[in-house]
């Protein structure tokens, strides 16, 4: 096939060509030997979660319309989405309590390898999660916080402590409703209880808990990893850095860390600046040692330390495919197994690092927080020693530069100033008019569309509609590879408002906010807008949404679920929401949710309609808050034509 058909980016085009001219697989090849894909499936009407299936619903309304066990097409779709929702959130969480866990260590002095560096919010969390601050040390603060949070996964009573950071109607709207998230481990499990054979029945009342599960993932698991992190790792401020595979360099030992939790990757990156190890990389011919990242690794390092990305979910095999990257380490979540295949055909050495995420016949190093820096300086060495096995290398020349590294604090200091920081201008702009709302552009990259096309369009006519749009995960990777993340080329495209603003804040029009987990930066950032005043009592009423047109995983599930249930409005791409096979499930996610929780699902897969769409429901939330005053038409009298006329 065509590369241009797979990618639109022209570094991933020129090594998906490279690699059909040496006969090797990857994500898009693999998808055509899959095609046709299953077409229940991808309605959501197939069961097997007992053994008296599978069972399958005929979708034309000829064949079985219920399962062995008497279930419907909307128990069927409504279980699914109910599971997807939990893995989703299971896999953030997961990610959360493994910070917790190196946060914990580290304030009992049992993880030296790692600090913490930003006490401001350590005082600001504690402060939340009702922590004893005065004459206690940083450490003795941080060993409380980190039982606390610990707990937030797994405890047996109450409620998501995060979850009161949510405007006060919000709440209550989760108190009536009954869905106020509890511990996640328990929202989890009962998740996978409910959806086994026979007991969960009614598709609302598995939606519901479908949105009490993402919520403790929202307000949660995701929160409590990107505060953690922001503690441990500091909170990310603007700052300039590159990103695709042009990052990659020919005369470096390349180390790609691709994965999520930033446990591993901070370590590799301190010890890529090690003297010894940079000398000894000198002493194999390399001029350097270069780190570059994949996925939402990728974003947390460079939000953080200005590490250069290599690429989003898709350019994984591409970027081994280059020949020029000694070592790629990976721990958690978006690894392909294809790396293994890919690997082999090169000197890449491609290792595991995570207990949880092995691969067959891979090198497994495992990391350890009390020996975090060894291992990181262990694995940089065999990636130093791997440096003169270097075959043919082939680096696209592609790169852009971008401006990274918003989060609501930054975004808070950006707008306001030092002295005043504050959302106050960011609400005025949006009252005036001058920004119409706010959009999140979220997702991944899926072989099904061509690579960063759905994401990149969407974000342009947003902004030339005068939407200031945040970014995360592998979204914020395309958005910069097509320069919409650089201020310079970025806000050429913005419209006169939207520019205006962002020129005299010295900000781009599109904001790259951080990984998947990060996400819970933009429910904070809903709720400061909402705080700040102007612009009604609760997120349903401000002017914002989300849209994730390019997905694979059942995480961007229960992100859309924990937005929706937060009252935006989520728009999907089609085909990677796989309800459709029940008109009741369709109906309740894409309207009448919207009376319950105050937000709804809609799916559309063309960037153009989907913005338009924003933008209609964009106005419409102006239009109920009032601040749609229309300029009046005023009609030249003659006085002014004469003030006009040139003489
Ligand atoms: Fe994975 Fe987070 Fe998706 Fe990218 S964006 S493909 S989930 S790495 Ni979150
Ligand atoms: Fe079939 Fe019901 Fe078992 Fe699902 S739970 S596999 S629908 S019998």
């Amino acid at each position: 096939m065509d590369p241009k058909k797979r990618s639109t980016d022209k570094a991933a085009q020129e090594m998906i060509g490279h690699m059909a001219e040496a006969g090797q697989q990857n994500a898009w090849d693999r998808l055509e030997a899959q095609s046709p894909q299953c077409g229940f499936g991808k309605l959501g009407v197939c069961c097997r979660f007992c053994s008296m299936g599978p069972c399958r619903i005929d979708p034309f309304g000829e064949g079985p319309q219920f399962g062995v066990c008497g279930a419907d097409v909307d128990t069927i779709v409504a279980r699914n989405f109910l599971r997807a929702v939990a893995a989703g959130t299971s896999a953030h969480s997961d990610h959360g309590r493994s910070v917790a866990e190196v946060f914990l260590a580290a304030a009992r002095g049992e993880a030296p390898d790692y600090q913490f560096k930003d006490t401001v919010k350590l005082y600001k969390v504690a402060e939340e999660l009702g922590v004893e601050t005065k004459d206690r040390s940083v450490n003795e603060i941080a060993e409380d916080i980190g039982k606390i949070a610990l707990a937030e996964f797994g405890k047996s009573q109450g409620h998501q402590l995060m979850a009161q950071r949510a405007p006060k109607p919000r709440q209550e709207i989760w108190q009536k409703l009954g869905i106020t998230p509890r511990a996640v481990d328990r929202e989890v499990v009962e998740a996978l209880h409910r959806s086994t054979m026979g007991v969960d029945q009614d598709y609302k009342n598995i939606i519901m808990h479908a949105s009490r599960t993402a919520l403790a993932d929202g307000w949660g698991g995701s929160m409590l990893a990107t505060e953690l992190q922001d503690i441990l790792f500091g909170t990310p401020y603007p700052g300039r850095g590159e990103v695709n595979l042009g990052v990659l360099k020919e005369d470096e030992v390349n180390i790609i860390v691709h994965g999520h939790e930033p446990i591993l990757s901070e370590m590799i990156v301190a010890a890529s600046q090690d003297k010894d190890l940079l000398a000894e990389a000198e002493k194999a011919g390399a001029k350097g040692i270069n780190v570059a990242g994949i996925c939402c690794t990728a974003n947390e390092l460079l939000m953080r330390h200005g590490v250069p990305i290599a690429g989003n979910f898709l350019n994984q095999e591409l970027a081994v495919a280059t020949g020029a990257v000694e070592l790629m380490a990976v721990d958690v979540q978006c690894v392909m197994q294809g790396l293994a295949e890919v690997a082999k055909c090169f000197h890449t050495k491609l290792i595991t690092t995570a207990d949880k995420g092995k691969i067959l016949g891979v090198k497994h190093v495992p990391m350890e927080e009390k020996t975090a820096l060894n291992t990181a300086k262990e694995l940089v060495k065999i990636a130093i020693e791997n440096y003169t096995s270097r075959g043919q290398v082939n680096i696209p020349d592609g790169k852009e530069r971008v401006v990274i590294g918003f989060s609501h604090e930054s975004i808070n200091y950006m707008l306001g100033g030092k002295y005043r920081a504050s959302y106050r201008p960011l609400n005025d702009n949006i009252i005036n008019g001058r920004i119409r709302g706010v959009a999140g552009i979220v997702g991944c990259t899926n072989p099904k569309v061509p690579q960063d096309f759905t994401h990149t369009t969407l974000a342009k006519e947003l902004i030339k509609q005068d939407v200031l749009v945040l970014t995360t995960g592998c979204a914020t990777i395309a958005c910069g590879k097509q320069g919409l993340t650089n201020p310079k080329e970025a806000l050429e495209l913005a419209g006169p408002g939207l520019r205006e603003v962002c020129e005299a804040v010295g900000i781009p029009p599109v904001l790259a906010c951080g990984s998947c987990v990060d996400n819970s930066r933009l429910l904070v950032a809903c709720t400061e807008i909402v705080r700040e005043g102007g612009l009604g009592e609760d997120i349903s009423e401000i002017p914002v949404a989300g849209a994730c047109l390019e997905s694979i995983s059942e995480k961007a599930i229960a992100i859309g679920q924990y937005f929706v249930s937060s009252g935006a409005l989520v728009i999907f791409g089609e085909q990677f929401l796989p309800v459709s096979g029940s008109k009741n499930v369709s109906d309740y996610l894409f309207g009448g949710i919207e009376k319950d929780l105050g937000g709804r699902w809609a799916v559309e897969s063309d960037p153009v309609k989907a913005a338009e769409m924003i933008l209609e429901h964009i106005e419409s939330k102006r239009d109920a808050l009032g601040i749609n005053v229309k300029a009046e038409r005023k009609l030249y009298d003659m006085a002014d034509r004469r003030a006009l006329s040139v003489e």
